[in-house]
């Protein structure tokens, strides 16, 4: 698609060759651009489509089942990940991690599996606690069950490798673990097994897990996705400290388990807990409770030795974790990255908002490689409006169309939630501009270790659904195969990358 030669132009009158070359160009970009973005042929050429977000029929485990771990650990998901038999670097790689999260499973969230709330909404259901505490242990167990057999199979381990991904996240509550204490209604154990089955898929397919600690006793943030929303009972409160002693507990046996050699090649990163609200409860406190858990993950594995750990940044800037450089004994810092939870992003055109995604985003990944060292965001999506069903809690309203909170927000022009969460009414248009979104979003956290994609499915909302994403045309087929970014378009962010390795 060049200009033409002066040769050629001679031919026309000037104003009719530019005119027309403007016609055209205008023509070939409206085509050409979201056709190299989309590539619908891809579609036609797939064995296996992506089946988006169904659900299977439940694949029940039967009681007293103990899953033995397989000691073959030769898979390989694609050929720029190692085999699972050798060691994925985290700090210096070239090969990220590129992961979607399974959440939405084994800890449940109401925007992620609607259908599991709507009947008991209204008797008050709102988060895991109410609704165990609504049905009562064996409905609750019933109902629990059913949902970890059936909403993430071997099928989902099948299509993570299908689309060139290589870790999975996987968020469980301390209930997984037993040793609940008097007034918990929470489903105790039961999970543990649907996870050790699921690790055994990843093995056989070449995908690495990292579980990581979603729920800690008292609620570490008092959201519904903790189990509890509510009032924050962890380092707060009279019971704060013990249910902050009590997740160290849970911590040890998580990472004893997980420096069984049977585990560390398929789980060699786990997740201290996810996070914890460092901006209500105290950010020394938060810290200081970091280093015991450290201490206390790294005297289970010994030092040196069992998983990576991974602290989210409590929603301090990511680089205010400086301190734990020095005794940085395979630590990595996670933060989550989204759009739509703020009224400013969210109000921002397409353009300004790729570009925050590429200079905001991008430097505050490369400095937190600079000020600590191993860097990865746990959670994102290409969400740009918060209209999906239950995304702010059972009927808390959307801030897009003015119905959340005190209704000091209503986007404009475009202020309707209608339509948002039907991915049929979507224009090429937009889901040219999710992949963009999406690939911005990669060449920023690429810098560092690497992305988990929240999440790999859901229900009713597809922006926040990988599966979705691909089988509806904006995420890519293949992450390792993706096409040139926005980013590096504009000198975003390989030029901060350079700067932080120059130093
Ligand atoms: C990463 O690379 C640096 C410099 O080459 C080295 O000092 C460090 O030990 C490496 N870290 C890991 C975990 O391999
Ligand atoms: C749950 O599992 C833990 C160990 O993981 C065990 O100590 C406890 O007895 C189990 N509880 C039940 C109710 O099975
Ligand atoms: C901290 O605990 C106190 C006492 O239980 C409670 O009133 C308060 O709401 C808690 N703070 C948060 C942010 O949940
Ligand atoms: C997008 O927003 C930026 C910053 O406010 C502005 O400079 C630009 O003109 C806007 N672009 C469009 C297409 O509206
Ligand atoms: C809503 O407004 C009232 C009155 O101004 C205020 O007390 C309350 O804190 C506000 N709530 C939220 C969630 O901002
Ligand atoms: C009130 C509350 O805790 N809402 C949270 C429920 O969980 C979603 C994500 O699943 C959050 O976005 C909400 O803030």
């Amino acid at each position: 698609m060049g200009v033409p030669q002066k040769d050629e132009r001679s031919c026309f009158c000037r104003h009719r060759c530019i005119i027309l070359l403007l016609i055209f160009l205008v023509i070939a970009a409206t085509v050409a651009v979201p056709l190299v973005l989309l590539r619908p042929w891809d579609k036609n050429n797939k064995n296996n489509p992506i089946t988006g977000s169904a659900r299977a029929e439940p694949n029940l485990i039967a009681p007293g089942t103990t899953i033995t771990p397989s000691t073959d650990n030769s898979a390989q998901p694609n050929s720029y990940t190692p085999p699972l038999n050798q060691p994925f670097d985290y700090a210096n790689g070239t090969i990220k991690m590129r992961g979607v999260n399974l959440g939405g499973w084994l800890v449940l969230e109401p925007f992620i599996t609607p259908s599991l709330f709507d009947p008991y909404v209204k008797h008050g259901v709102v988060d895991e606690w109410t609704l165990c505490e609504y049905l009562g242990p064996d409905a609750s167990r019933k109902l629990l069950e059913d949902h970890y057999a059936s909403w993430v199979t071997e099928d989902t381990i099948v299509q993570v490798k299908k689309l060139g991904l290589n870790h999975v996240r996987v968020p469980i509550g301390f209930w997984a673990m037993g040793n609940l204490i008097q007034g918990e209604p929470y489903i105790t154990n039961i999970s543990w097994n649907y996870l050790l089955r699921t690790i055994e898929w990843a093995r056989k397919y070449g995908i690495r897990v990292m579980v990581e600690l979603h729920g800690a006793p008292g609620s570490q943030n008092g959201w519904n996705h903790s189990g509890r929303l509510g009032h924050i009972r962890w380092l707060n409160g009279t019971d704060g400290a013990s249910n902050a002693e009590r997740t160290l507990s849970y911590l040890r046996q998580m990472a004893t388990f997980f420096s069984n050699p049977a585990y560390t090649h398929v789980s060699p990163v786990m997740g201290i807990l996810n996070e914890p609200a460092g901006f209500l409860i105290g950010g020394e406190a938060v810290v200081n409770w970091y280093k015991q858990a450290v201490v206390a993950v790294r005297q289970a594995t010994e030092p040196g030795k069992g998983p990576w750990a991974v602290l989210h940044d409590a929603f301090f800037s990511i680089d205010a974790f400086g301190g734990f450089k020095a005794q940085n004994d395979r630590l990595m810092i996670d933060s989550h990255l989204y759009i739509m939870f703020t009224e400013e992003l969210m109000s921002l055109n397409q353009t300004a908002q790729l570009k925050f995604v590429c200079q905001s985003w991008g430097s505050l990944i490369a400095t937190s490689i600079k000020a600590f060292g191993p860097t990865m965001v746990g959670e994102f999506s290409v969400a740009v409006n918060d209209c999906s069903a239950y995304l702010n809690g059972i009927n808390a309203g959307a801030r897009w169309d003015g119905n959340f909170g005190n209704k000091t927000y209503r986007h404009s022009p475009d202020s309707t939630c209608d339509g948002k969460n039907d991915a049929s009414t979507y224009s090429y248009e937009y889901k040219a501009f999710l992949k963009q979104l999406f690939l911005a979003q990669l060449e920023a956290y690429e810098q560092g270790a690497g992305w988990f994609y929240w999440n790999f499915k859901t229900e009713t909302n597809p922006l926040w659904s990988y599966f979705d994403g691909v089988e509806g045309g904006w995420l890519p087929e293949d992450a390792n195969n993706r096409g040139p970014g926005y980013c590096t378009s504009i000198g975003y962010p390989v030029n901060l990358r350079q700067v932080v390795d120059q130093e």
